[in-house]
């Protein structure tokens, strides 16, 4: 082939997997994009999101030029008529009303090295108002935290070590694809995996056993399984006694009902608590796998705490190929001075579970303008009307990402950005230890930029464009110095993957950054605020990770008529539904059409549905869910939706 070429890279897209990727390429041309066999973890291994992600490179839906929206109708602009009418309403808003009538809304859609740089770009611009909290995982990381002192999860190569594998409230098979050849792995050596779910999700059928319990109710279960082990005396003494503080009230929790009440409150059977229990104390060591699912409930710490006991009670806390483990930190291997945040300790933030609301309520002054990047905040956030309201009534709106999605279509102007396939930069992973090169694949498609050109561009309209006008290289080399300092140069770096050296598996000391230098156990949790019930909406509404597309990273075409909705069809017989009918499903936020599909796998008391899909597109699911911030760590309960089921007629 004339001019063919394979790059390594590193895939950037919201999964915590980061997989290492060979891109080949001809005449410039993206042809294939496959796993690379050099990356440790990965191994040559990439699911078939990372195929068609060729498609969405080259897709006559993405924006590949600058737009600029004139009474209403979008028009091609250059990027200097572009970027100076950014900056220009950046500098009149801000003399006019403060700099923290605007709103810098960060995404989760690419999260690498040179990100670090866009709120550095504000910081040096002026205090603008930015976000806290988080649409995906603070719940478990701020959860973790109060028993282990600092969450570190066990390096998922350590699984291999592992006799079983719990999976609780997590779907590799969609979402984490390079976990799946370790359950086999277990599986093959004669270990056992379970996995934990109200609905039977894709990575059920390569389980020993699945148990479903009710939403939010999983706090049960793990009392359930630790009075067992209790009751056997194969407790881990010399942990209990020795490692830890508070076992004693975590014991009395345990004790505060029979067996048969906490699985009836968890809505599992004898033999699915017995079944966890016996695998814990058979099949040492043995992973726990904590998802995202189960942060998304109001009160997710009681959960996940009593997952972390049940951990320690078992003997598998601070030992190869146990641990309770949940992810890593995708911004932890470089120097966050050059988010710049020192630069405006007391600058407004506005709460990300809330956002509608926030921005609605925001006052003195009041939200003028909002800049988003690799995000899709009315389609994603929660009670999508009020959050459509907020975005409407913000004078403007500049939006820099790859489609025109429902923010998008709100904007005033369009920055195009480039996928990871045109740029260079470094990217760590929430799911492993690996740091990976992003390499240049090939040129930008139409006249796409880097979000870090487009910040450099815009840059040298601001008195500030000294200090933040310097070439990619420069600045990874800086924002990279602790990579650097743990013996890997930039040059090496962009070969290839390096891992952190983090431990493969934490706390085998037994130290603990707790106040007490122990692991703590829980000692109380509020059964009023485990898995909520409303006679009005009976149902409780899953939105998860939908198999073949990323959050919201679809193209309009690619929309079915309306969203499928998984229901029980016991439960669509008792209410006279059958599969494919079109159903009204509304909750205390809002309403939505949807297509029912009868599914035995999910319990009678849920509704399942694949997240995602746009407004505009017919989806819009977030119409349904409320909003609310998490109790500990500002998270977002999606998962506290209620809903209820009609015919549309
Ligand atoms: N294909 C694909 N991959 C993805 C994504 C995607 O959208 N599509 N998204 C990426 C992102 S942003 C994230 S955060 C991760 C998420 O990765 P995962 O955590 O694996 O996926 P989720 O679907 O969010 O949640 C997992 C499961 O939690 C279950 N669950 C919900 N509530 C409860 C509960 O109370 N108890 C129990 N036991 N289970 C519960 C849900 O039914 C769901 O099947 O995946 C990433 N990877
Ligand atoms: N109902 C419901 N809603 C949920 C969830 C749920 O479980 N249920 N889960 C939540 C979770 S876990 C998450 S992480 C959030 C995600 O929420 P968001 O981050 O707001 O949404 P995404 O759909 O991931 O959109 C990311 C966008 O970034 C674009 N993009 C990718 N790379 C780049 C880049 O380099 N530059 C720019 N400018 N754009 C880029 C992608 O094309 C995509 O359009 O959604 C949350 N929303
Ligand atoms: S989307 Fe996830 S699993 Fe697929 S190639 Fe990218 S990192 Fe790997
Ligand atoms: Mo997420």
């Amino acid at each position: 082939m004339a001019d063919a070429k394979k790059i390594i890279t590193t895939c950037t897209r919201d999964c915590p997997n980061t997989c290492g990727l060979v891109a080949r390429v001809e005449n410039n041309r993206l042809v294939k994009l496959t796993g690379s066999k050099e990356h440790p973890l990965t191994r040559g291994v990439a699911c078939h999101k990372a195929s068609r992600y060729i498609k969405r490179v080259y897709s006559k839906e993405r924006i590949i030029h600058p737009m600029v929206k004139e009474k209403g109708d979008w028009k091609r602009v250059s990027w200097d008529k572009a970027l100076d009418l950014v900056a220009d309403k950046m500098k009149t808003i801000a003399a006019r009303d403060g700099h923290q009538a605007i709103l810098y809304y960060q995404g989760y859609g690419e999260r690498t090295a040179l990100k670090l740089l866009n709120k550095y770009f504000f910081n040096l611009f002026g205090p603008v108002t930015t976000l806290h909290g988080s649409l995906c995982g603070g719940t478990g990381q701020a959860s973790q935290d109060m028993d282990f002192g600092r969450r570190i999860s066990h390096d998922p190569l350590d699984h291999f070590n592992s006799k079983a594998m719990i999976l609780w409230a997590r779907n590799p098979v969609s979402t984490n694809i390079s976990l799946v050849p370790i359950m086999k792995d277990i599986r093959k050596k004669g270990g056992r995996v379970i996995v934990i779910d109200p609905f039977k999700n894709r990575t059920a059928a390569l389980s020993d056993r699945f148990i479903a319990p009710a939403p939010g109710k999983d706090l049960y279960l793990a009392l359930a399984a630790a009075r067992i082990i209790y009751d056997q005396g194969a407790q881990d003494k010399d942990f209990l006694d020795n490692h830890s503080i508070n076992a004693e009230e975590f014991k009395g929790l345990v004790d505060r009902h029979s067996l048969e009440a906490l699985c009836a409150l968890a809505g599992v059977t004898l033999e699915d608590a017995d079944d966890l229990a016996q695998t814990l104390i058979d099949y040492t060591p043995a992973s726990i796998l904590l998802g995202w699912g189960l942060h998304r409930h109001k009160d997710a710490h009681y959960t996940i705490r009593a997952i972390d006991a049940l951990g320690a009670v078992s003997g598998n806390i601070g030992v190869e190929g146990g641990g309770v483990s949940q992810g890593f930190e995708e911004f932890g291997p470089y120097d966050q001075q050059y988010w710049g945040d020192h630069l405006h300790p007391d600058r407004r933030t506005l709460s990300m579970p809330l956002i509608g609301e926030e921005i609605l309520n925001a006052n003195d002054p009041k939200i003028r303008m909002i800049v988003t990047t690799a995000s899709n905040p009315v389609c994603m956030a929660p009670n999508q009307n009020k959050v459509e309201k907020a975005f409407k009534k913000t004078e403007f709106l500049v939006y820099c990402g790859h489609f025109m999605d429902d923010t998008a279509d709100l904007a005033d102007v369009f920055l195009p950005a480039t996928t990871f396939l045109e740029e260079e930069d470094v990217m760590a992973s929430y799911g492993h230890n690996y740091v990976g090169p992003v390499n240049k694949a090939i040129a930008p498609v139409g006249e796409c930029k880097s979000e870090f050109d487009i910040f450099v561009e815009l840059a040298k309209r601001f008195d500030f464009a000294h200090r933040f006008c310097r070439s990619a290289k420069d600045w990874l080399h800086d924002i990279c110095a602790p990579i650097r300092e743990y013996g890997c140069s930039m040059d090496d770096l962009a070969k290839g993957p390096f891992r952190i050296p983090e431990p493969m598996a934490p706390y085998l000391d037994k130290k603990f950054e707790t106040p007490s230098g122990k692991f703590e156990f829980m000692t109380r949790y509020d059964p009023k605020k485990l898995g909520r019930t409303s006679t009005a909406f009976p149902y409780t509404l899953l939105t998860v990770a939908a198999h073949d597309f990323i959050c919201s990273e679809r193209t309009l075409r690619e929309h079915t008529p309306l969203p499928e909705i998984h229901f029980n069809p016991l439960e669509a017989e008792r209410l006279g539904l059958e599969d494919e009918a079109v159903v009204r499903v509304k909750s205390r936020s809002g309403e939505v059409m949807a297509l029912l599909r009868t599914d035995p796998g999910v319990r009678c008391d849920c509704v399942m549905a694949e997240r995602g899909g746009w407004l505009k597109g017919g989806h819009g699911l977030n119409r349904l869910t409320i909003d609310m911030a998490s109790t500990i760590g500002c998270g977002t309960p999606y998962y506290e939706t209620r809903v209820t089921l009609s015919r549309e007629n």
